[in-house]
């Protein structure tokens, strides 16, 4: 009746942005991401008769605007008639800073909640229900470089590519951690109904997702980090185009971007991606992490700068 499980973020290269199903919350588009490794959410689920109401704690704390989500999603994973919750959750990391929190709360969730309700599920199965609470934390579920695909009436995730044989090595630049201005479903909506760039995204979309699954099977990190840069600024550009428009970046998120054209002048493998926030992501070669850390903290407006490597899936830790 208790287990706990514990799944590290993801970072897209290809976007996930617009959704085909918004009740089922399927995804419009495929999507590529790397699943990281340092950091991590650990999720402890406890299912208790003497509960009337599902209980959520983040970080040691009561977490009430979280919890409808986190029912939702119980309930999705255990049907409606299940015991009430007490849902434990931490993380390493800041949340709600636009470093994919979500995606890590939610992979952890379904695996913890499935395992603590006894029922064995499969990681496709796993990753589905993920999705329908969050659609990047189906991602979370896989570890190394990780695809999602729609797949007739719903998705299917798999592993490209296992981090081991491509040890990457992904540094986010924090620039702000206030809350998001507005929500990414929010603005994905506003960016499927108003961006005059949105059925343009969705055509060019299997293009990307097949440059960069190629570029990833040979380890061609130039072509990576061409078809990354480019699928991020694109997906920004539907956004900055929908009305009104929806604009995450701030000064730091470009001055970043600045530096990143100057480690690369410089010979340095990197590349920047950005989701739905003012964060920069950095992903480098190895050799090169401690260049790209000391040139992001040495950037103007940036307040913290994380490192990270490649990682595995979600993985059930404990169940009693
Ligand atoms: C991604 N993002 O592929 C894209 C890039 C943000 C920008 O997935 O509405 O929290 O819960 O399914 O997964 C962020 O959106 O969205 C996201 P919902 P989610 O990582």
């Amino acid at each position: 009746m208790r287990a706990t499980a514990k799944a590290q973020p993801n970072i897209a290269l290809i976007k996930y942005w617009g959704k085909r199903d918004s009740n089922r919350n399927l995804p419009a588009v495929g999507s590529i991401s790397l699943t990281l490794d340092d950091l991590h959410t650990t999720m402890d689920v406890e299912l208790d008769g003497a509960l009337d109401s599902d209980e959520l704690y983040v970080n040691g704390r009561g977490a009430e605007t979280m919890l409808p989500r986190v029912t939702r999603c119980l309930d999705k994973v255990l049907g409606g008639d299940r015991l009430c919750a007490r849902v434990t959750s931490s993380s390493n990391f800041p949340i709600a800073a636009g470093l994919a929190s979500s995606a890590s709360s939610f992979a952890a969730l379904v695996v913890a909640a499935s395992a603590a309700g006894g029922r064995e599920r499969s990681p496709e199965e796993l990753a589905g229900l993920a999705g329908r609470a969050s659609g990047s934390a189906a991602r979370s579920l896989y570890g190394g470089f990780v695809e999602l695909c729609n797949d007739g009436d719903g998705i299917a995730v798999h592993t490209i590519l296992e981090g081991e044989a491509w040890p990457l090595c992904i540094v986010a630049a924090v620039t702000s951690e206030a809350p998001k201005p507005v929500s990414s479903g929010e603005a994905m909506e506003l960016s499927r109904r108003t961006s005059p760039f949105y059925s343009r995204w969705i055509e060019e979309q299997d293009m990307d997702l097949s440059t960069a699954r190629d570029a990833i099977i040979v380890r061609d990190f130039g072509k990576l980090a061409s078809i990354a840069e480019h699928n991020c600024l694109k997906m920004h550009s539907v956004m900055w185009a929908s009305r009104p428009p929806v604009v995450y970046w701030n000064a730091a998120t470009l001055a970043c971007l600045e530096t990143v054209r100057e480690l690369q002048a410089g010979g340095v493998a990197a590349f920047f991606t950005i989701d739905a926030g003012p964060q920069v992501k950095v992903i480098c070669l190895p050799g090169d992490q401690p260049r790209v850390v000391d040139a992001l903290s040495n950037t103007g407006g940036v307040q913290n700068v994380l490192a990270s490597g490649i990682g595995a899936g979600a993985t059930l830790v404990n169940r009693d």
